[in-house]
């Protein structure tokens, strides 16, 4: 121990230290010798001199969304420096006009978002302490006149965005959306996407200043800096993972945390028209879909509502019918087994539309006639991809019907 407290001089790789969290010994020795490390191949793979060969951004990345001059080099290609499809917001701006990589023009209304961090602007409602919250600017406000609607975890979504099927170059209408972010409090917040990855397009002062991504703010970025009294812009579009089994939305009360029909804690304004609401929000069963977040990374904002849900919406179809075999005899076990028409070996399966969350496993007595004498009642259930169940809940010489829902 030092005279000042803690440890002397501790080598690099020794715990205990502020360096090291992780350490991975490898044993062994390798067949061959190490090839010597080539600076100049790893610098020719990020940068190649030959244009007809892709960088690693274009080639491990999927496509950026918005075309700007700072990805020239990496798609080899000339993006627009001049309007009307250069990639920039104004202050004014309230839709963005770009060219895609596949050199589309595309133009997306950009959506209003807002956060506020200010004292005596934005407190908790339960014990006046002050906060932050983020929300939703309104349509069409400037330098002069700055107004939003502030929002807790627990209102409605308001992020609600279509799930695109394909990780590729954006079309009108497929699900992309650029997110103008106003920050009218004080101070920076590193704020954070859940889900997908966002695109830093510029920040644009009240001013009317534009300044553009940062050199370590170029490509895909899952935080981005918000800062105060500027709008923050990005391009967000959420991918969904190719997943051989169907997923479940979710289903929950607004405010989990309270009664179903309460109305305590709901922001009492309607956040598209900043009007009051004419009926108050109550905690009710809210369908999220696919629910994600955003929110501060900043763990105490993060804890003090400095979050608001994303809403995915997914498609999904009908699962096919399986069809069903049983065996064996009642008293003893009965082995059912069916089909399932989205196998999880079939490589048509991942990101099927139609995958199965899983299935319910019905039966119902009949007597010997093979006529019905009770209802169906479900007795079990299967995950996603299982062909298998077996009943050994059954009574000696009794006779049943099964049947399996996907
Ligand atoms: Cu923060």
């Amino acid at each position: 121990m030092c005279d000042t407290g803690g440890y002397g001089v501790i080598p690099v790789g020794f715990t205990p230290n502020t360096r090291t969290v992780m350490q991975i010994v490898v044993s062994g020795s390798p067949a061959t010798a190490d090839a010597p490390y080539d600076l100049a191949a790893l610098q020719e793979a990020f940068t190649p001199t030959n244009p007809a060969v892709d960088g690693v951004f274009k080639k491990g990345q999927n496509p950026i969304l918005v075309g700007q001059p700072a990805y020239n080099a990496a798609y080899d290609t000339l993006f627009d420096l001049v309007k009307p499809y250069w990639g920039f917001s104004n202050i004014f701006s309230t839709e963005l006009n770009f060219k895609t990589v596949a050199g589309d023009s595309i133009t997306i209304p950009m959506q209003p978002k807002a956060i506020q961090d200010e004292m005596g602007e934005v407190f908790d409602p339960e014990y006046g302490r002050m906060m932050g919250a983020m929300g939703v600017e309104l349509p069409l406000t400037n330098a002069q006149n700055q107004n939003f609607v502030l929002q807790g975890y627990i209102d409605k979504p308001t992020e609600i965005i279509d799930m695109e099927m394909e990780a590729l170059s954006p079309v009108a209408a497929d699900g992309t959306q650029i997110w103008k972010i106003t920050h009218n409090g004080v101070d920076t917040h590193p704020v954070h996407f859940h889900e997908f990855d966002a695109q830093l397009i510029n920040r644009v002062g009240w001013d009317g200043f534009i300044t553009l991504p940062d050199p370590t703010e170029l490509g895909w970025k899952d935080t981005i800096r918000v800062s105060p009294l500027e709008d923050t812009i990005v391009a967000v579009r959420a991918n969904m993972p190719k997943i051989p089994f169907g997923v479940p939305d979710s289903i929950r009360p607004l405010n989990p945390s309270a009664p179903i029909g309460s109305t305590e804690g709901f922001s009492p304004t309607d956040p598209y028209t900043g009007l009051p609401l004419a009926t108050p929000v109550t905690n009710e069963l809210y369908n999220f879909k696919w629910e994600y977040v955003w929110h501060c990374h900043i763990l105490s904002h993060e804890e003090m509502d400095m979050m608001r849900p994303i809403q995915i919406n997914v498609s999904t179809l009908l699962p096919g019918t399986p069809v069903l075999q049983a065996g064996g005899t009642a008293g003893g076990t009965i082995s059912l087994r069916w089909t399932d028409p989205t196998p999880a070996a079939a490589p048509s399966t991942l990101g099927n539309l139609s995958n199965e969350i899983g299935f319910r496993i019905m039966r119902r007595p009949v007597n010997d006639a093979g006529v019905v004498i009770g209802p169906w009642a479900q007795i079990g259930t299967a995950l996603a991809n299982a062909t298998t169940y077996t009943d050994s809940t059954t009574t000696v010489a009794k006779k049943y019907r099964y049947r399996v829902v996907a």
